[in-house]
């Protein structure tokens, strides 16, 4: 048996007590980054991604290849993929007693206290991962200590210990992705079933394609980290603000073999803050149109980079393939954004959105209210925004969601300050991760302010003619309120419409409507039940 194999697992991102599958389009990208420099020295790595198979099958199939292993390590992000990671690191535990475990991602690099105290893991790898892994799988290989790697916590005397803190590094010490390790198959297979479009996490499909229809896309990672400043995030405090990014050609490169190989329909980035820096953004999308590459795309950009891109760089975009710009707009009020710490005001965010849908690119814009101290009329403006922008930018897909604290931000601490009761275990972590389903935080949004974001989500749906299907009476009204701000009377008319709904369901039962235009990157609530005592819509997508 190998002496020199690696096991990964990648955990479920979602609960599959509450849905369907998460989108098949989520390759284990974190996995395959902090293989890369070990691939290349023969050692033989096997990742398991939980989310091809029900959960109990990916913690089997996990325990089964700990078997002769040389390590197991695992990931995650705030929300299921913490509770899933610690099912199965319990279960190869047990099987594997003696077995090194080694934890990294976000939430272990915020809370290695939590990930340590469960005596799970020799160590958690803080932030980016390549190097700090590589050394320590070095060390579990010639039984050294891991005191001297740095960018590591360690547990010590029932207390956290960090290591030196290690420099991001930049891609020229980066290796491609191991792309290799992973069958795509499974994947392919996932995305082009007919129900695709109901997968948690969905992207939409691309108009080009076809309103719901299959398709095939992947995820891909050209950067790492982000330099704003946003205090409810905790990429400044995890990354120092620094943002590392892959040279347009090298990416273009690797994305002309994988479509060779794979032939996807859509990349869809999962960098952080992709469109930092214009030149890199116009050699990318000049390199799509000039090497005649032809896939959907989309990503993460902020407004002020797309308002302070030159017209052709934002042309070329458009023609080479975004079809989704997700924007964190974050607030409506300037008040609100200095808070925050991002270059936004005024209506910057409108702005943006119509830059996008001039060329027809669906702007996918988050909001959020609640934030600790907020004031009402500050969470209504931000409703008031995204209305408004809404009106302005009609293929946009603005949506408001309640503050979540995230560990490791510096609204974490006002929160905790401000009387939030984080959770203790870490399985209570994991299920906060619901943010589609619940509240973080309860209470902070005063019920005046709750009904018009539910009215607002009620008017909004309605207008995509996603609640029916089709755009008739309910759905030309529902827009005119929006155009005209005109909310008197909107509760009765919104629980009317509800009825009718119903009643209309019953006499000609037709398919329920995929909702994934109003959020594309996350599950919503059903149709209609915006303005109903259910608050199922309630999230935070709170990306930086
Ligand atoms: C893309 C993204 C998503 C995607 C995909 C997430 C996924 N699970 O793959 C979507 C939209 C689904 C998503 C959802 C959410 N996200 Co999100 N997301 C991101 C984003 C923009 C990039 C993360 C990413 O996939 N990068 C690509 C991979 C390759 O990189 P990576 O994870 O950074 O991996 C590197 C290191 O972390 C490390 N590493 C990672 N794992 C491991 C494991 C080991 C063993 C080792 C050694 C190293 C290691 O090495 C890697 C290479 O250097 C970050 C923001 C950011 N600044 O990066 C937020 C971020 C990770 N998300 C965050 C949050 C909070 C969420 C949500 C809870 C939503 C919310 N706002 O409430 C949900 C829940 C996710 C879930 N449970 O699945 C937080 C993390 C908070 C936390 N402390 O855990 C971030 C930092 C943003 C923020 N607002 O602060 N997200």
């Amino acid at each position: 048996m190998s002496r020199k194999k690696i096991v990964l697992y990648q955990p479920q991102q979602v609960d599959r007590g509450i849905g369907p599958r998460c989108s098949g389009d989520m390759l284990p990208l974190e996995m395959l980054c902090i293989s890369s420099l070990l691939v290349r020295e023969g050692y033989e790595i096997q990742i398991i991604d939980a989310n091809l198979y029900d959960e109990e099958e990916g913690h089997r199939r996990a325990v089964e290849a700990c078997e002769g292993a040389l390590l197991y390590a695992t990931s995650g992000i705030l929300g299921y993929m913490v509770t899933d990671g610690f099912n199965c690191s319990t279960k190869v535990k047990a099987e594997h007693p003696k077995l090194p475990m080694i934890i990294g991602g976000w939430f272990a690099s915020v809370r290695p206290d939590l990930q340590l105290g469960t005596g799970l893991y020799d160590a958690v790898v803080l932030a980016q991962g390549e190097f700090s892994f590589y050394e320590v799988v070095k060390a579990i290989e010639s039984g050294t200590k891991f005191d001297d790697i740095a960018g590591l916590a360690l547990w010590r005397d029932g207390q956290v210990f960090k290591t030196e803190k290690r420099p991001v590094v930049g891609w020229e010490k980066l290796p491609n992705l191991p792309w290799h390790l992973i069958d795509i198959e499974p994947y392919r297979e996932m995305q082009l079933r007919s129900d695709s479009h109901r997968q948690i996490l969905r992207m939409p499909t691309p108009p080009a394609i076809g309103s719901r229809k299959p398709y095939f896309g992947i995820t891909y990672f050209s950067s790492y980290g982000c330099p704003e400043p946003c205090t409810f995030c905790c990429s400044p405090i995890v990354t120092d603000r620094r943002w590392k990014a892959m040279p347009a050609d090298r990416m273009l490169d690797d994305l002309a073999d994988l479509k060779e190989r794979w032939n996807f329909d859509v990349v869809r980035f999962h960098d952080a803050n992709f469109g930092v820096m214009q030149k890199r953004v116009k050699e990318f999308a000049d390199g799509m149109l000039s090497r005649n590459l032809k896939f959907h795309w989309n990503a993460f950009l902020e407004t002020h980079s797309i308002l302070s891109y030159k017209p052709e760089v934002l042309d070329a975009l458009a023609a080479s393939g975004l079809y989704i710009a997700e924007i964190g707009a974050e607030a409506g009020t300037d008040q609100m954004m200095s808070k925050i710490g991002k270059p936004i005001s005024g209506d910057d965010n409108i702005n943006a959105a119509v830059e996008m849908d001039k060329r027809g690119v669906c702007s996918s814009v988050t909001y959020i209210i609640g934030y600790p101290g907020e004031q009402p009329d500050s969470m209504i403006a931000t409703i008031d925004q995204c209305r408004r922008l809404h009106v302005a930018a009609p293929l946009a897909r603005p949506t408001v969601w309640p503050y979540r604290p995230i560990p490791g931000t510096v609204m974490w601490d006002q929160a905790v300050s401000m009387g939030y009761r984080p959770p203790q275990a870490i399985k209570e972590w994991g299920s906060i991760g619901e943010y589609h389903l619940e509240e973080t935080w309860p209470g902070k949004i005063p019920p005046h302010v709750a009904e018009r974001r539910k009215l607002y989500q009620h008017f909004v749906t309605l207008s995509y003619g996603l609640a029916r299907g089709k755009i008739g009476w309910w759905e030309k009204r529902a827009e005119k309120r929006l155009r005209e701000n005109n909310f008197k009377g909107a509760l009765w008319e919104a629980r009317a419409f509800d009825v009718f709904n119903r009643v209309e369901k019953k006499l000609r039962p037709r398919e329920e409507v995929s909702r994934s235009w109003v959020d594309p990157g996350h599950k919503t609530g059903t149709a209609g039940n915006a303005a109903s005592k259910s608050s199922k819509a309630m999230t935070g997508a709170t990306h930086g």
